[in-house]
């Protein structure tokens, strides 16, 4: 059994993390989704919603299971007995910060990095810019799927009312 992690905030999860995934899950015996919990960065969800939002946009994919993680990544790694940690590369900011972070974790541990090219279609998609356009009153739909976005629209909604 060869256990790969796909580590991230998902906060919330988007169509360029999905694809990731799917495409690490034809990859791997097993992709476990970790959705760091205790992470510093405010989020517009809780880690159980973040949770919630994987397995409901997973489910179809009988190989991929979510999990909350705390700590180091390769802590968890080795908890759960997995050999690489798969990330997606959208363009050259994202392997200048990737870089570092696999090359420490390779001094860390035996656990492996493996980065897989965003698809072109989502390179421009990043959490972070789907939550400050739909904040804006943005149309981000098609770039989440669209349980997240329904969330996403009530969330934003709730902050300012
Ligand atoms: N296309 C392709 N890939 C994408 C896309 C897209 N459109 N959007 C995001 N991704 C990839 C990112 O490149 C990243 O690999 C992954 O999806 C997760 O992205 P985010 O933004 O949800 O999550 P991050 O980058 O905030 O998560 C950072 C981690 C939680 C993975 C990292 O901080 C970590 O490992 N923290 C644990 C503590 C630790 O071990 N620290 C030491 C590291 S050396």
């Amino acid at each position: 059994m060869r256990r790969a992690v796909c580590p991230g905030s998902f906060d919330p999860v988007t169509n360029g993390h999905l694809d990731i995934v799917t495409r690490a899950a034809r990859l791997f015996d097993e992709v476990v989704v970790a959705v760091g919990v205790n992470m510093s960065k405010s989020r517009l969800f809780t880690p159980d919603e973040r949770i919630a939002m994987l397995e409901d946009a997973t489910g179809g994919i009988a190989n991929v299971r979510v999990s909350g993680f705390e700590g180091l990544i390769v802590d968890f790694c080795r908890q759960i007995d997995a050999v690489a940690i798969v990330k997606g590369l959208r363009g050259a900011g994202d392997y200048e910060y990737e870089l570092p972070m696999a090359q420490m974790n390779s001094h860390l541990t035996d656990v492996e990095t493996v980065f897989l090219p965003g698809a072109v279609g989502n390179a421009f998609v990043s959490s972070s810019l789907i939550k400050e356009v739909a904040a804006l009153g943005g149309d981000v739909r098609g770039l989440v799927p669209d349980a997240v976005h329904a969330q996403l629209v009530q969330r934003l909604a709730e902050r300012t009312s």
